[in-house]
């Protein structure tokens, strides 16, 4: 079966197509699978856009993260993207990845743990109660955007395939398909795409497993059906495409790590004051914004995630 998605035109984002989204992400998800409503698993306090238009206008022209900066607009989100699989040109992985079938799709949960399982991604679509987050998406290259995620904590998934008392590390595998992804015919990168994280830092709530974003399904650029949203780190880590997540006790070597280590570190937390080889990380452009903005320790999340690294040197382990 082959799911295209349609593409918007960016005359539709306005704030009544952010009403609409709701009804078209149900449509969506609705003609992957009889029967399937992502939006219905939303608590209502958490449902991406509001039930009735006369609630509408505030929410949809005022949501923002929790500094006050609003969300970058849809058309940006879904045109601007690093998808090596496709392209390295950012500006051309929505149009070569419209085709990109994500049914059938499963994901496998193995190595270190004691129920080792392969989902269906309509089962693990329905497994856990999808949630609405609002994230800064910060890319080492120097650019941010902040998105409203649809997705559920990683930690969910993991504690139902149980990780033995060895498992220290998580080991994430995107797809290999270079029918379908002509940048993997690069002989120069190590495909698959692979990421990894520390056990606790897989375990950590702000780590989620995103199915959607804008209310709606995952278009194949933002790395449908399933792809990792670790928001403190760098985006690199957030691994698109997901078929594989694999408990393991050593640290997983990723594509990043092993074709330029001193560039792109296992940990890559967003740190300011750490720049990289070839530019300084203590700034950045929020797509959207003229000018540039300072960055945050951890994105911005330091208040959340710095515990998880005390007593490291974060210019070594970066
Ligand atoms: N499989 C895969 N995942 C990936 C990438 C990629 O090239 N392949 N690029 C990463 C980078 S560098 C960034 S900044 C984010 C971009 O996510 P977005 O396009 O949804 O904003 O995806 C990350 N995940
Ligand atoms: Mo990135």
């Amino acid at each position: 079966m082959r799911f295209r998605y349609p593409l918007p035109r960016s005359s539709e984002i306005t704030p009544e197509a952010l009403y609409h989204s709701r009804r078209r992400f149900l449509q969506g998800a609705l003609s992957l699978s009889a029967g399937i409503a992502l939006a219905a698993c939303l608590p209502a306090s958490k449902r991406p856009v509001p039930e009735d238009e006369t609630a509408l206008a505030p929410q949809a022209t005022g949501r923002a993260d929790e500094y006050g900066d609003a969300l970058t607009p849809f058309e940006a989100v879904t045109h601007y993207n690093n998808y090596y699989e496709f392209s390295t040109d950012k500006q051309a992985v929505a149009q070569l990845a419209r085709d990109f079938r994500v049914r059938p799709w499963t994901v496998e949960i193995g190595g270190l743990v004691h129920s080792p399982q392969t989902f269906g991604i309509e089962d693990l679509l329905q497994a856990f109660p999808l949630e609405e987050r609002i994230y800064r998406l910060r890319c080492v290259e120097g650019w941010s955007m902040v998105i409203p995620w649809l997705g559920f904590p990683l930690r969910l998934l993991l504690e139902q395939a149980d990780p033995m008392g060895s498992a220290r590390f998580v080991r994430f595998v995107a797809l290999h398909d270079p029918q379908q992804m002509p940048g993997q015919k690069n002989p120069l990168f190590p495909w698959p795409y692979t990421e990894g994280l520390r056990l606790d830092e897989a375990l950590h709530d702000l780590t989620i497993l995103a199915v959607g974003l804008y209310g709606q399904v995952l278009l194949p650029q933002n790395g449908a059906p399933l792809r990792l949203v670790v928001p403190w780190k760098y985006g690199f880590k957030s691994i698109k495409a997901i078929v594989r997540i694999e408990l393991t006790e050593e640290q997983p070597a990723t594509l990043w790590s092993t074709v330029a280590p001193q560039e792109y570190g296992f940990y890559a937390n967003v740190n300011p004051a750490v720049s990289h080889p070839r530019w300084s990380q203590a700034t950045e452009r929020r797509i959207g914004e003229s000018g540039r903005r300072p960055t945050l320790p951890f994105n911005g999340y330091a208040e959340q995630v710095a515990t998880l690294y005390q007593g490291m040197d974060l210019s070594v382990y970066y």
